[in-house]
């Protein structure tokens, strides 16, 4: 059997959204800035899966949404821009993000830093959460931009952005929320928020690789990362992805219409399973289920090491993880697991499963099986098990 469980490092393209790109692949191929029928031909799809995009997060018309090529790019643009605007030009000098926030916006801080930006790390609780006063602690007259994500790609933690944007928006400060493992999730309405810039990718809601996109509030412009051509309203030039558009489009209406409707699934599916690892001696899991998006669990086994887990769970067809994709060739412990204060041997052993609407029953039965097989096997040529004190469950 092979099962599924990594999806908040990528997810099945939905066969709605492959039928729905196939022909702008094949047949409707014109560049849509040229100026013949080839062109004109993709003009009314182009819009559709644009109006699509912003009636999954309800953003008022006069705002932007602007297709980039992934969140990364979305990220990146939304630092270096407040960079560019802001500090380089001396008016202000400091960042706030948070110390979990995924690589594509820690790594772009840092490399801010290096260039004489101030950059705050905000921290997080034992239960894996930022809190609302931590921000207002670290908030200054120079602060440019708050960058905090709506739910945590290890743990599913959910953080309080709305009220956060609330916050900055009174004293003046921009926000920003990486929401990609938000969409499909958490209902997202942009007309009833202070957020000025929202990032997402595709891939992460069943549509395709390779794009993504940014909400931009109106009057916050940001200066373009990529100069060129007059495409995005010159926010964002190169050649319009058509069928990624299209597709981003369709996987948005679909995944805005499964939080109704299949979330509740995956959730009991989630807890399922979650209910019967926890029956495992010395195991944990970060972060109170209510708090967090309900297709996701960072589960630990004490004594088991994350990768030779991860080793016996790929033997036997399981596909899960031990942290972001992005940083899995150096067998760091879990980020987030160090950031709550974990002990060392704890912080090793985290393991994520990660559901979608894609997930059945029998995989989730089957991949408990598996997990009571592989952590009795690990446990038993484990080291610094037998010595362990502690054998309680408990969420940390
Ligand atoms: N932001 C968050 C919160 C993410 O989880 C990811 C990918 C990205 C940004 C980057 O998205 P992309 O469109 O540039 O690919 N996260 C993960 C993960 O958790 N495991 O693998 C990739």
């Amino acid at each position: 059997m092979r099962v599924y469980l990594d999806n908040n490092a990528t997810t099945i393209v939905d066969p709605q959204v492959k039928n729905a790109m196939e022909p702008f692949i094949s047949q409707y191929y014109g560049n849509p800035n040229s100026l013949h029928a080839f062109a004109s031909d993709t003009h009314i799809d182009l819009n559709n899966g644009l109006e699509k995009i912003y009636a999954g997060i309800h953003a008022p018309k006069q705002d932007s949404v602007i297709v980039t090529s992934c969140a990364t790019e979305s990220n990146n643009w939304v630092l270096k821009s407040i960079y560019f605007e802001y500090i380089l030009s001396g008016r202000k000098n400091h960042i706030i993000i948070s110390e979990v926030e995924h690589p594509s916006i820690i790594a772009t801080a840092r490399f801010l830093e290096s260039l004489g930006a101030k950059i705050t790390y905000l921290p997080i609780n034992s239960e894996g959460l930022i809190e609302t006063q931590t921000l207002i602690d670290n908030l200054t007259d120079k602060t440019a931009l708050v960058s905090i994500m709506w739910a945590n790609n290890e743990t599913g933690a959910i953080f309080p952005v709305e009220e956060m944007a609330t916050i900055c928006k009174e004293k003046g400060v921009l926000f920003h929320t990486d929401a990609v493992q938000a969409i499909g999730k958490i209902k997202i309405d942009m007309k009833d928020n202070d957020i000025d810039y929202l990032t997402f990718s595709a891939h992460k809601f069943h549509g395709p690789k390779g794009v993504g996109g940014l909400f931009m509030r109106k009057g916050k412009e940001l200066t373009p990362l990529f100069h060129g051509g007059e495409q995005m309203g010159g926010y964002r030039s190169g050649t319009l992805n058509v069928p990624g558009i299209v597709g981003m489009g369709k996987a948005m209406e679909l995944a805005v219409d499964a939080i109704d409707f299949d979330m509740p699934d995956v959730k009991e599916l989630r807890d399922h399973l979650e209910d019967e690892l926890l029956k495992i001696k010395d195991t944990f899991v970060v972060t109170p289920r209510k708090k967090r998006t309900d297709n996701t669990m960072l589960i630990s086994f004490r004594g088991v090491e994350g990768e030779s887990m991860l080793w016996d769970l790929n033997k036997a067809g399981i596909a899960a993880s031990t942290g972001s994709a992005c940083a899995s060739v150096d067998l760091e412990s879990n980020p987030v697991m160090e950031a709550i204060g974990a002990e060392a041997d704890l912080a090793h052993t985290a393991i994520r499963f990660s559901l979608s609407r894609f997930t059945t029953k029998e995989e989730i039965d089957y991949t408990i099986g598996v997990v009571n097989e592989a952590v009795t096997r690990l446990r038993e040529i484990s080291s610094s098990y037998a010595y362990t004190p502690k054998n309680h469950n408990s969420q940390l």
